[in-house]
C-alpha cells in the first residue's frame, strides 16, 4: 500500500486517509492507493469506507504538476467510478478545499460530509481545462442543471452550508473530519442504509444547450473552457452514463490540448513564484501592526482601507482637520463595500472606522508607526519634504514607503538618514480592489525591508511584484511602450475604436482608448507633457491630437467626453466626433498618409511592442524573470488570463518571428523599434522566457 493513502480498519470501517502534502493533489501514488484501498477493504470483509485527508485538507485536486506528461494509470474517472461501484458504503469526509478530482472523487462516494469550514468545487475552467473525473455526469444529476452550471462554469468554491443547501454535501458537523466521518459512517452502517451511486440517479431533462453555450463562450470573452464545460453537462443528460463518461473524457483532452490551458496553468504557478526571491530566503520581515498613511485622496484612502481590512491599525495624516474627515468619508465608503458584500460585518465596520483608523494632521502622530506609507502629490519635491519629516519622526526601524507610481525611489531615500529602510510599494487604483502591488527595491533598501513590503502584502491579499527603479517600474514602463505604438497606428491610419476593438476580441476586458477614458485622459497628458519637459529623443515620433483633445477639456468618463461620447452612459458609450478631425489635423500637419489595418496587424504590433519593452525589462534586471512581466500585467493591466501574461503568449506565437516582426518594422522606425538585447539573445540561442523561468528557480 502506498503511503500517500494510509490504511486501517477500524471495526466494520475501512479507513483511507490521504497524505500526500501540501494539499493531497491526487497523484498517480495517491490514485494507486485508494484503489488498493477500497480492494482491500472489500477483502477485508469492512462494511463501509471512509475517506478523508491528513493535514490542511481533502484532496484539492488532480496533480496539475502531472498536466502535460503522458496520463498514468489508473485514470482519476477511473477511480471514482471504482469507489463509486464498490458494495461496501463508501464516505468521504471533507476539510479545508475538495476541488475538482477532489470534489469528484466524493461524488464518486455515497456519502458526503463536511466540517463547517469546508469549501469545494469544480475550479477546472480557471486553469483551462473541464472537470474531467465524472464532475459534469454526476453533479447535474445530484443538484440539476442550473446549479451545476453555476458552480462548473464559475469555477467558484462553494462553502459547506451552501454546499449542503444545494445538496452537494448530506451533513455539515463539527469536528476533525476522520471523527466525524467514522461516525456518520457507524450510523450508516447501524441504519442499514445503502449504497447511493449518483451514477443511478436519473439525469435532468436536456434544455438547449446551443444557446447556454453560446452565452457561455460570449461571457467568458473567448475563454473555451467554461463553454466546452456545458457539452459535459449536455453529455450528462443526452447519454447514457458510461457514454456520457467517454464524451467528458473527449471533451477535457480536447481542453488538455489547447493554448488556454498552457496560459492559464502558467498563470497560476507564476502567481505562487512571483514571491518567492533568494534575495528573501531565511529574511524575516520587520514587525507590522500599526501603520501610517500620508494623504487621504483616492490612493491614501483606498491604501488606507485595504490595510484596515487586513487587520492593521493605521493613522492617517491629513493636512488639516477637515481634509482629515473627508478622507476618513472615503474609507468609510470603501468599507460600506465590503460590509454590503459581507467581508466584514457591522460590529467590525464600526471597529474598523472608529477604533483601528485614527485621524492626524501632525506627523508626531507616526512616532509609533511600523511602517508608514505616502500617498502625496506625485512631485519629487514634495516627496522628499514627506520623507524629510518622516525620516525625524519615525521611530527606528520604521518602513518608510513611496506610493510613487514612476519617481526615482532612489532620490526619495538619499534625502533620509535611513536610506536601507525607503521602499516603493506601488499599488494600484482603486488601492483596497486591485491585487498588484509593485514592490521597488531602490538601490540600498534592506533585504528584511523588501521582506516586509512582502509582507504587507500578503497581509492585504494583494500579489507583489518585485521592482527595480526606473520611470515607470515594469507595468507604467511597458504600458507607456504599447500605448505609443497604438498611438503610432493612430497617426498611420487606423482608428481608436478599431484598435479597442481588435485588443478586446485578442481577450482585454477594454481596450487601451477605453482605458484611458476610465483612468482620465489627464494622466497620459502629464506624462507626455513631463517627458517632454525632460527632453524627448529627436527620434522619437511625437503627436498632438490627444493632447488637442485634452486642451478642450475631454479628460474621459470623469469629463463625460474623451475618445468617447458618454452622454448616454459607459456601457452605451460611441466615438467622440470631435476626436477624429484632430487626428485628421496631425496627420496633415505631420504629411501622413493614412493606411488600412488589419486587426491582425494592430494586434501583432500592440503586443510586440508590450513584449520588446518587456525583454528590455527583464534584461536590465528591473524585473526579476519574466514571469514576473506576466504577473503585472496580469493582474494590474488586464490582460486577458487565459494567454498567461505577454511572456507566455510569446513563448507560443515563437520569439524568432516576433523578432523578424520587429526588426521589418524597424526599417521604417529604427528607434521606436530598437529590438531588445535580450529578445535577439534568446532567439539566437533558441531559448524562449519561460527557459529564463527556469533558470531562476
Ligand atoms: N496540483 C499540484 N500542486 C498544487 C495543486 C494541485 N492541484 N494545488 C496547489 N498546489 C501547490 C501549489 O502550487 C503550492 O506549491 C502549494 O500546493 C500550496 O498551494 C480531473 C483535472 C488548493 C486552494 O485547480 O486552488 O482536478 O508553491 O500556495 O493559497 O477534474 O492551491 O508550495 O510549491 O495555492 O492555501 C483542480 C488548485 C485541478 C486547485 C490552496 N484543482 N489549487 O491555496 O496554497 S484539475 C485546482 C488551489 C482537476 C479533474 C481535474 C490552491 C488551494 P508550492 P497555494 P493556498
Amino acid at each position: 500500500m502506498s503511503e500517500a493513502i494510509m490504511y486501517e480498519k477500524i471495526g466494520d470501517i475501512a479507513v483511507l486517509a490521504a497524505n500526500n502534502p501540501p494539499v493531497n493533489a491526487l497523484g498517480l501514488a495517491v490514485r494507486q492507493g485508494l484503489v488498493d484501498g477500497i480492494e482491500r477493504a472489500e477483502k477485508e470483509g469492512a462494511k463501509a469506507v471512509l475517506i478523508y485527508g491528513e493535514g490542511r485538507t481533502f484532496f484539492a485536486g488532480a496533480d496539475i504538476r502531472e498536466f502535460g506528461k503522458p496520463p498514468a494509470e489508473p485514470f482519476l474517472p477511473d477511480v471514482c467510478t471504482r469507489i463509486e461501484s464498490s458494495p461496501l458504503i463508501v464516505v468521504s469526509a471533507l476539510h479545508g478545499t475538495a476541488l475538482g478530482g477532489g470534489l469528484e472523487i466524493a461524488l464518486g462516494s455515497h456519502y458526503r460530509i463536511a466540517v463547517p469550514k469546508a469549501r469545494m468545487g469544480l475550479p477546472e475552467v480557471l486553469i483551462g481545462v473541464m472537470p474531467g473525473a465524472g464532475g459534469t455526469q454526476r453533479l447535474p444529476r445530484l443538484i440539476g442543471i442550473d446549479k451545476s452550471l453555476d458552480v462548473i462554469t464559475s469555477g467558484r468554491q462553494v462553502g459547506a452550508a451552501e454546499a449542503l443547501e444545494l445538496g452537494i454535501v448530506d451533513r455539515v458537523e463539527d469536528g476533525a473530519p476522520r471523527e466525524i466521518g467514522l461516525a456518520y459512517a457507524q450510523e450508516l452502517i447501524d441504519a442499514n442504509a445503502p449504497r447511493r451511486a449518483i451514477s443511478e440517479m436519473a439525469a435532468p431533462e436536456p434544455v438547449d444547450f446551443d444557446a447556454l453555450y453560446d452565452a457561455v463562450l460570449k461571457k467568458g470573452r473567448g475563454q473555451l473552457a467554461p463553454a466546452v464545460a456545458v457539452r459535459g453537462i449536455q453529455a450528462c443528460c443526452e447519454l447514457p452514463f458510461a457514454e456520457g463518461m467517454k464524451r467528458e473524457r473527449e471533451l477535457f483532452m480536447e481542453l488538455m490540448a489547447t493554448d488556454q490551458r498552457q496560459g492559464l496553468i502558467h498563470a497560476f504557478f507564476a502567481e505562487r513564484a512571483v514571491g518567492k526571491l533568494p534575495e528573501l530566503d531565511g529574511v524575516e520581515p520587520r514587525q507590522l501592526t500599526a501603520i501610517g498613511v500620508i494623504g487621504g485622496g483616492t490612493m491614501g484612502a483606498g491604501i488606507a482601507t485595504s490595510a484596515l481590512l487586513s487587520g492593521l491599525r493605521v493613522t492617517l495624516i491629513e493636512m488639516n482637520a477637515g481634509a482629515a474627515e473627508a478622507a476618513k468619508g472615503r474609507i468609510s465608503g470603501n468599507l460600506q463595500g465590503a460590509l454590503k458584500r459581507g467581508k466584514i460585518s457591522p460590529a467590525q465596520f464600526e471597529e474598523l472606522t472608529e477604533k483601528a483608523l485614527t485621524l492626524a494632521t501632525d506627523y508626531s502622530a507616526l512616532s509609533d508607526a511600523d511602517l508608514v506609507i505616502e500617498a502625496v502629490f506625485e512631485e519629487m519635491g514634495v516627496k522628499k519634504d514627506v520623507f524629510t519629516k518622516l525620516d525625524a519622526v519615525c521611530k527606528p526601524g520604521a518602513v518608510l514607503a513611496s506610493n510613487t507610481s514612476y519617481l526615482d525611489v532612489n532620490q526619495i531615500a538619499a534625502c533620509t538618514s535611513r536610506p536601507a529602510d525607503v521602499i516603493g510599494l506601488h499599488f494600484f487604483s482603486p488601492a483596497h480592489v486591485m491585487k498588484l502591488l509593485e514592490i521597488v527595491v531602490a538601490d540600498k533598501t534592506a533585504p528584511d525591508v523588501v521582506a516586509t513590503g512582502f509582507a504587507l502584502g500578503k497581509k492585504m491579499g494583494k500579489v507583489s511584484v518585485r521592482a527595480g527603479v526606473c520611470d515607470g517600474f515594469i507595468g507604467n514602463r511597458i504600458l507607456s511602450k504599447y500605448r505609443t505604438c497604438a498611438d503610432y497606428m493612430i497617426l498611420d491610419g487606423a482608428s481608436p475604436y478599431q484598435i479597442d476593438a481588435a485588443l478586446e476580441k485578442f481577450g482585454f476586458a477594454m481596450g487601451p482608448y477605453a482605458v484611458g477614458d476610465l483612468a482620465g485622459l489627464d494622466i497620459g497628458w502629464a506624462v507626455r507633457k513631463r517627458k517632454r519637459a525632460e527632453g524627448m529623443d529627436p527620434r522619437a515620433r511625437d503627436f498632438t491630437y490627444a493632447d488637442k483633445l485634452c486642451e478642450a477639456g475631454h479628460f474621459g468618463q470623469k469629463t463625460g467626453k474623451g475618445y468617447y461620447d458618454y452622454a448616454a452612459g459607459a456601457r452605451a458609450r460611441v466615438p467622440n466626433p470631435d476626436l477624429m478631425p484632430l487626428i485628421e489635423a496631425d496627420r496633415k500637419a505631420q504629411d501622413l498618409t493614412p493606411r488600412e489595418f488589419t486587426e491582425e496587424e494592430i494586434v501583432r504590433r500592440y503586443m510586440a511592442a508590450m513584449v520588446n519593452e518587456a525583454a528590455r525589462v527583464v534584461g536590465e534586471g528591473i524585473a526579476k524573470r519574466p514571469l514576473d512581466v506576466d504577473v503585472t500585467l496580469l493582474y494590474g493591466y488586464g490582460f486577458p488570463r487565459y494567454r498567461g501574461g505577454p511572456m507566455k503568449w510569446a513563448d507560443m506565437q515563437g520569439l524568432d518571428g516576433l523578432l523578424a516582426d520587429i526588426k521589418s518594422w524597424a526599417k521604417d522606425d529604427p528607434y521606436f523599434w530598437e529590438p531588445a538585447p535580450l529578445l535577439e539573445k534568446l532567439v539566437a540561442e533558441g531559448r524562449n522566457f519561460d527557459d529564463l523561468n527556469k533558470d531562476a528557480s
